[in-house]
């Protein structure tokens, strides 16, 4: 496949980008941020909020599918959290249409549930619960995703990221761990299941700890193959992971994250 991967010189984007290209797939990256060191493939240095911008990449070369990673990954007002993820989102939809690309892999998060009390096998269709701005803007950004597949028969999945990192580092990162390799696979899958219309799935390893039901994303094709649980000697316990375990969000959900809009 020939891929759209927006925010690919970031921390997820980069992984994405090697593991697309490992696995065959032809990668155009599409960032604020010039292509890193050692990138091969087609770069437009561009924000994908901006729809014509947006509408000159996809105008460039035949797409086949679009992996949208770009946004601010961390808590901010509410005017710009909605800029980076629902703004951004809603310009790739827009070509999408009107250049007959028909799949997206949205980056969200398990914060657009993160106000959840934590159990242990939470599935994809408990209701809309955010713990900050950021959760409410993967929130819309979801709610936009199934728009535009029921409007437009556009095939877009919505995987709530756990915790993307290289290990686990946190008591709650053993149940909310996203390896790199599994983030590709999960990436891939979402690209290539057949007619999944609106989806949702959840975005992390096998952790042996998990809170979150894999079952939808195994649905799709993603079968992760990593778990935090081989990291347990290296993970330090806590003071804080009682109440980061209350929540789905963690410590997104706690009072430290309280702000006016
Ligand atoms: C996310 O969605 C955030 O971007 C990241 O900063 C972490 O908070 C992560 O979720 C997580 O829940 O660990």
């Amino acid at each position: 496949m020939r891929v759209l991967v927006t925010g690919a010189a970031g921390s997820i984007g980069q992984v994405v980008t090697v593991g697309l290209a490992d696995r065959g797939h032809e990668v155009v990256g599409l960032d604020r941020a010039p292509a890193p060191d050692g990138f091969e493939g087609t770069w437009h240095t561009e924000d994908c909020a901006d729809p014509d911008a947006v509408s000159e990449v996809f105008a460039a070369q035949r797409l086949d599918g679009v992996v949208h990673l770009a946004s601010n990954p961390t808590e901010a007002s509410l005017p710009d959290t909605f800029h980076s993820h629902v703004v951004t989102t809603a310009a790739l939809l827009d070509a999408m249409v009107a250049h007959q690309v028909t799949r997206i892999v949205h980056a969200s998060s398990n914060h657009a549930v993160g106000r959840t009390p934590r159990t242990d096998d939470l599935g994809v269709d408990t209701r809309p619960r955010p713990d900050t701005f950021y959760g409410v803007a993967k929130v819309s950004a979801e709610a936009l995703l199934s728009l535009y597949a029921d409007r437009y028969d556009i095939d877009a999945i919505a995987c709530r990221i756990g915790s993307f990192l290289a290990e686990p580092t946190s008591t709650r990162g053993l149940s909310t761990w996203l390896s790199h390799d599994d983030c590709v696979r999960m990436v891939e899958a979402a690209l290539t299941a057949p007619a999944p219309g609106f989806a949702i799935l959840y975005g992390i390893s096998n952790n042996t700890r998990a809170w979150w039901d894999l079952a939808p994303g195994r649905a799709l094709g993603y079968h992760p193959q990593d778990d935090a649980e081989a990291f347990l000697d290296q993970v330090p316990v806590a003071a804080g992971d009682e109440a980061e375990a209350a929540y789905v969000g963690g410590p997104f959900a706690l009072a430290q994250f309280h702000r006016p809009a």
